[in-house]
């Protein structure tokens, strides 16, 4: 076993010396679609995550985390192996990915890590690199949510489980157990706890349904955006207006079927999402809590569809896109709640359990998520809210971590395995396209030889590249570069349309600059930027730009 230090001891208080008899244990937490937008620490006013929040307290927020695709599987593949989507093959979420490929917890168990993932796994093939997982099926489900997991380590064989209870705390309760109960304590560890909450369609654990029942969001300056100037906008099906659905979206799963999906297939999922799944207890306490809301909205909307020709319609269509937008927000902030407490039962056995002071524990999302603005739920474009995710790393301060501080460097998800790689004194191969950021969340006390490759975060501009088209959101394909300051974007395929952003001037990218007067230099160096990134990270795309 190779366990570099990560530290130099001569510049580090003598208490702290026993960090390099123990080697640094990971904990890498990662929520679906969990937007910074409802993280008190990212300066959230929608709601409170105290847990998350004692993360940042005790490590390093980053103020500008991006992702490399915006959407979950790219965004797992991307994080596994630390390259671009063209790089590691899965570039949509109809893809499989290639498990025989190199990833950073295969290379960590190589450096003598035990490595476990539990939780949303996404990725279509089984797991590879791990000792143990145990994984939700497909996207998971919030209730009594089936599980694949190993059996007796990464070669054997798999078994189905359904397990009783709710999403969030059964994968807590799994990690916890995997780190009481199956791990080897001789070992160091990395850890994922992947759960699948807050995803569509947002469902709130039967202890958290009656919070937020009497607050009012306001909706957001761009809620009624007209996507003046951006076609691939005006193209998209991810309006909460139009696209949100009432049955399935919104628990609207009346008794006597009044109200209707756009679909049946969906009316039919929704229903039993919220009826065949649940055990009787647990459907009790869901229709207690959503039948009186089913009944009140019957009585302002009837069934939902409202009549174009009545004088009062756009008066009434007004109220019903603010109904939506509340019932969104309430289930998503109250699915928020589970998982914040459900981080604090992490924190809480590290700190019981003398592992708080040996682990690096990581905190972020699969991407970021729109909450009504653009009028949007989902993610997928390279807008601000759906390319930017969350992102806490805390480095226990035997190890030289920074608390309680932001940094501002342009990081993407590409970048932790060859951070997690780093912190844990595993050499970082070559093809790998991220960078390092154990120097960003690494006092400065340490020596940079020893901290990461500091100079490649310098100035650097990130690469952006989304492909899922027409499915399901009608989100055209796009690539782009994304600078301190500026936002350059080429949508490709039905759309054929560049998009320009000065995100100082226009951080809500409702502005689209391309071709207007005087942006002809900026453009020019930019799209010579953008071709750098393309060849830096070798995404045959560039090959057909010329042609477009
Ligand atoms: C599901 C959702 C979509 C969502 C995709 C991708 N529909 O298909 O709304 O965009 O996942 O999300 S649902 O009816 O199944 O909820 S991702 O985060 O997993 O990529
Ligand atoms: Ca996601």
């Amino acid at each position: 076993m190779n366990h570099r230090t990560v530290v130099n001891l001569a510049l580090l208080p003598a208490a702290c010396a026993w960090a390099q008899e123990r080697p640094l244990n990971i904990i890498y937490i990662m929520c679906d679609d969990h937007s910074y937008q409802t993280i008190s620490a990212y300066g959230s006013t929608l709601n409170h995550t105290p847990n998350i929040d004692r993360l940042a307290q005790r490590g390093v927020r980053f103020t500008n985390s991006f992702v490399a695709n915006s959407l979950s599987g790219p965004s797992r593949a991307c994080m596994l192996t630390g390259k671009h989507s063209h790089a590691n093959g899965f570039t949509d979420n109809t893809k499989r990915f290639d498990g025989s490929q190199q990833t950073f917890p295969k290379l960590l168990r190589q450096n003598g890590y035990q490595t476990a993932m539990i939780g949303k796994w996404h990725l279509v093939s089984l797991p590879t690199g791990f000792d143990y997982w145990d994984i939700l099926t497909g996207q998971g489900d919030y209730y009594n949510p089936t599980f694949i997991r190993s059996v007796d380590g990464e070669d054997s064989h798999a078994e189905r489980l359904q397990r009783h209870g709710y999403s969030t705390t059964i994968v807590t309760d799994l990690a916890l157990n995997w780190l009481s109960n199956q791990r080897d304590p001789q070992k160091p560890f990395c850890l994922f706890i992947h759960h699948k909450a807050p995803h569509r369609t947002w469902m709130p654990d039967l202890q958290d349904l009656e919070l937020f029942s009497d607050s009012t969001y306001e909706l957001p300056a761009t809620f009624y955006d007209d996507y003046s100037g951006r076609r691939a906008a005006q193209e998209q099906r991810m309006t909460i207006a139009r696209d949100m659905d009432l049955v399935y979206d919104l628990k609207m799963a009346d008794r006597d079927s009044t109200i209707h999906s756009f679909d049946r297939t969906l009316e039919h999922w929704g229903r039993a999402m919220y009826t065949q799944r649940m055990d009787s207890a647990q459907q009790a306490a869901w229709d207690a809590h959503y039948q009186p809301i089913i009944a009140d909205f019957k009585a302002k909307f009837g069934n939902g569809q409202l009549d174009k020709n009545n004088p009062q319609f756009s008066i009434l269509n007004s109220q019903l896109n603010n109904w939506k937008y509340q019932q969104y927000m309430r289930d998503y902030l109250r699915v928020i709640h589970s998982v914040d407490r459900n981080v604090g039962r992490v924190i809480d056995y590290l700190e019981q359990n003398d592992l708080l002071e040996s682990t690096l524990i990581v905190y972020t999302s699969d991407q970021g998520f729109y909450m009504g603005e653009h009028g949007w739920f989902d993610k997928r474009f390279m807008y601000e809210e759906s390319f930017r995710t969350p992102l806490i790393m805390s480095l226990p301060a035997a190890y030289g971590g920074k608390q309680g501080v932001t940094s501002d460097a342009m990081v993407q998800n590409i970048d932790y395995a060859p951070t997690f790689l780093q912190a844990t004194g595993t050499a970082i191969p070559a093809d790998i396209q991220g960078v390092s950021l154990l120097g960003e969340i690494q006092s400065s006390r340490v020596p940079k030889s020893q901290s990461s490759r500091v100079g490649e975060l310098k100035n650097r501009d990130l690469y952006y590249h989304y492909y899922e088209y027409p499915d399901e959101h009608r989100v055209n394909r796009h690539f782009g570069i994304r600078t301190k300051r500026y936002s350059l974007m080429r949508f490709y395929g039905d759309v054929n349309q560049w998009e320009l952003y000065d995100l100082k001037r226009d951080p809500e990218n409702m502005h689209n600059l391309y071709g207007k007067p005087g942006t002809l230099n900026l453009t020019r160096k930019l799209k010579k930027k953008l071709l750098q990134l393309q060849e830096l990270y070798d995404d045959p795309i560039r090959d057909s730009l010329n042609a477009m």
